[in-house]
């Protein structure tokens, strides 16, 4: 098998030269000489039916190249500070988007794995207006007791929930809009009230409840798949549909993302996921949903 392992250049990543050690952990050894073993079986009992196959991973040097290319594409450093600077990513507790800590005002608890669909919306637009914040992550209940901490400021337990200049906040669509209120300055993610595109956003974020109600009537329901299924796929054209319809898209309103994509994306990201694992049904790439398609709904 062709190493993939570069070990000549010690890397200048922190973190990373652990990894590019020459010297295998017992794990693997015991892995890759279990594996000779079974091959020099698999060998002898038939010589011809031995298959090679080459390791197609990229080197370190090539996944340190990748990463380059993608701080110049972003214009960011991810290793100065990543927490701060670079994109999100899970693990992130602090996010002051070069902002000075004293500016936070905000404080958002949300689950420990990511997997809050409304926690997800609320990340995505203080993500999106670049508002500094700090995160607590607050376990499911599935996972135990939540934190007596939080239980004393929230006592239904429910997330996500922000902290506003200490003022406790619950439920994500009054989150949302109270965010897009105290926070004017940083990109309005909301047309103003009055207008034809407000009245339109506004409707579309009730087409994703419709969604939301059509995904899960399907997903969680034994009785009639088929006409479930037909429902939720009724549900998706139109959603498809609107997607396009102002000057093709990419978003919902057009060329600018709006509310009304972050509150599509972490349901539909969630359906693609969930349905294609317990209904074996790929929601994209049929092209029959073109922007369902679209590679900016990974
Ligand atoms: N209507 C609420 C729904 C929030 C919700 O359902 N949150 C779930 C997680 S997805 C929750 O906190 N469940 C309690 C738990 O499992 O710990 C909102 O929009 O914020």
């Amino acid at each position: 098998m062709q190493s993939t392992v570069a070990s000549s250049k010690r890397s200048s990543l922190p973190c990373f030269h652990k990894l590019r050690s020459s010297r295998k952990p017992a794990v693997l050894l015991q892995a890759s000489s279990a594996m000779s073993r079974f091959l020099a079986g698999f060998n002898k009992m038939d010589q011809q039916s031995t298959t090679f196959f080459a390791d197609t991973a990229p080197s370190w040097l090539h996944l340190e190249d990748m990463v380059r290319a993608k701080m110049s594409e972003f214009g960011v450093n991810f290793w100065e500070d990543p927490s701060k600077i670079a994109p999100t990513n899970a693990t992130s507790l602090i996010r002051t988007f070069g902002q000075p800590e004293s500016s936070i005002r905000v404080k958002l608890y949300r689950d420990h794995s990511a997997w809050c669909p409304y926690c997800h919306k609320v990340w995505l637009q203080l993500e999106e207006k670049k508002i500094p914040y700090t995160i607590e992550k607050i376990n499911m209940r599935c996972y135990g007791d939540k934190p007596k901490s939080f239980m004393s400021k929230v006592p239904g337990g429910m997330l996500p929930v922000i902290e506003l200049d200490g003022r406790v906040v619950t439920e994500s669509n009054v989150i949302m809009s109270l965010l897009e209120e105290k926070f004017p300055e940083h990109r309005p993610l909301m047309p103003p009230k009055g207008t034809r595109e407000r009245l339109r956003a506004e409707a579309l974020m009730k087409l994703e409840r419709q969604f939301f109600s059509d995904w899960l009537g399907w997903l969680c329901n034994g009785w009639d798949d088929a006409g479930n299924r037909r429902k939720f796929e009724s549900t998706l054209t139109l959603v498809s549909k609107e997607m396009e319809a102002v000057g093709g898209g990419p978003y919902f309103m057009g060329q600018d993302i709006s509310l009304v994509d972050i509150t599509f994306t972490p349901m539909l990201e969630r359906a693609a996921a969930s349905l294609a694992y317990y209904k074996g049904y790929y929601m994209r790439g049929q092209g029959r949903w073109p922007a369902i398609d679209s590679p900016l709904l990974l």
